[in-house]
């Protein structure tokens, strides 16, 4: 593996989800994998656990650590070519990436959707300019359209459940439901949870389902032939695992259409799937998305999700080392 920027960049995702595990089960077997060697974690927004979780998932590598805040701790950057820069924007991406890549022999960057023009978010320009400047491998910690590290984790998490509870069906029914917020949040969590969980589907592992108020669809090239249920109570019948997120409109680009909290998992919703889990990638603000009960009980996996990042970041950043 050489960019982690999203599934197409696995050849193996058994292999990767069992990395994982094995990571989880011995953390430092790989200790002196990533010894003398740095990565550089660059975030253009907020984070708790990517930042945190890539951190001690480096470390437990061997690998040195640095972290910096774009326009906090550094320069802004200009992210368009040929541009007369004249404006707020002190330093161009060209020099950024450049000079990041010969201080670190990887880069991992956080750039969320700006949800004021599509085709720029959905071009990927970040990763892009940085996969192209840096020359050492990048690792995507959420760009505009998707998070694969929460993919994996989520993959992880879902897979440890389904070994752990033999009463599981063969292929668990898998449940993507929007939920309410009145603030517009990127469609990343939600379009790439979708890709990775439609490549399990195909591979029969498991059955996966969306579910979302008209007018939230997501881009085709993450929905794929996903059954989508605008009956959110008839999404949840028998589900194994109730996935939350909320996301901004994609075909009315980044607008909140609706905020109906009748969407807010509650214990009331939890009971209409097969005693069901709940999982969310976290951040989630609490009664306004889903009910303390169900956060709060024995159903929700939240904080193993949580958990799972560092082996998730730990199954990546091995696999890089490894190809470095
Ligand atoms: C971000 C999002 O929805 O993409 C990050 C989630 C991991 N969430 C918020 O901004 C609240
Ligand atoms: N789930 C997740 O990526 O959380 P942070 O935004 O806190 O990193």
């Amino acid at each position: 593996m050489t960019n982690f920027l999203s599934l197409a960049d696995v050849t193996d995702l058994d292999a990767l989800i069992q990395s994982g595990l094995d990571a989880k089960a011995n953390p430092f077997a790989s200790q002196h994998l990533g010894k003398n060697k740095t990565i550089g974690l660059i975030f253009f927004n907020s984070s708790l656990r990517t930042r945190l979780s890539t951190q001690k998932a480096a470390q437990n590598l061997g690998m040195n650590v640095m972290i910096m805040n774009v326009g906090q701790d550094s320069w802004g950057l200009e992210m368009e070519e040929g541009v007369l820069m004249n404006g707020d924007k002190a330093e161009h991406i060209r020099e950024a990436a450049a000079v990041i890549g010969r201080y670190c022999n990887i880069i991992g960057i956080r750039a969320f959707a700006e949800l004021q023009d599509r085709d720029k978010d959905y071009r990927e320009q970040v990763m892009h300019q940085f996969a192209k400047y840096a020359r050492v491998p990048i690792v995507n910690l959420e760009s505009a359209t998707r998070h694969p590290l929460q993919s994996l984790a989520d993959c992880i998490t879902i897979e440890e459940v389904r070994r752990a509870d033999v009463s599981l069906p063969k292929r668990p029914k898998v449940v993507l439901t929007w939920l309410p917020h009145f603030k517009p949040l990127p469609q990343a969590v939600g379009n790439s949870f979708s890709e990775w969980m439609n490549a399990r589907a195909q591979a029969g592992q498991i059955e996966f389902v969306i579910t979302h108020p008209e007018g939230y669809e997501l881009a085709t090239e993450f929905a794929g032939t996903a059954p989508v249920i605008y009956n959110q109570q008839e999404a949840f019948d028998g589900a194994d695992f109730i996935y939350g997120k909320n996301w901004s409109s994609y075909t009315q680009y980044g607008q909140v259409l609706t905020q109906d909290p009748s969407w807010a998992v509650t214990m009331e919703h939890m009971n209409r799937t097969n005693n069901g889990k709940f999982m969310h990638c976290l951040p989630v603000r609490r009664n306004l998305k889903v009910s303390d009960a169900v956060l709060d009980s024995p159903q929700s996996l939240v904080i193993e999700q949580a958990a799972n990042r560092e082996w998730s970041a730990q199954a990546v950043l091995k696999e890089i080392l490894t190809s470095l």
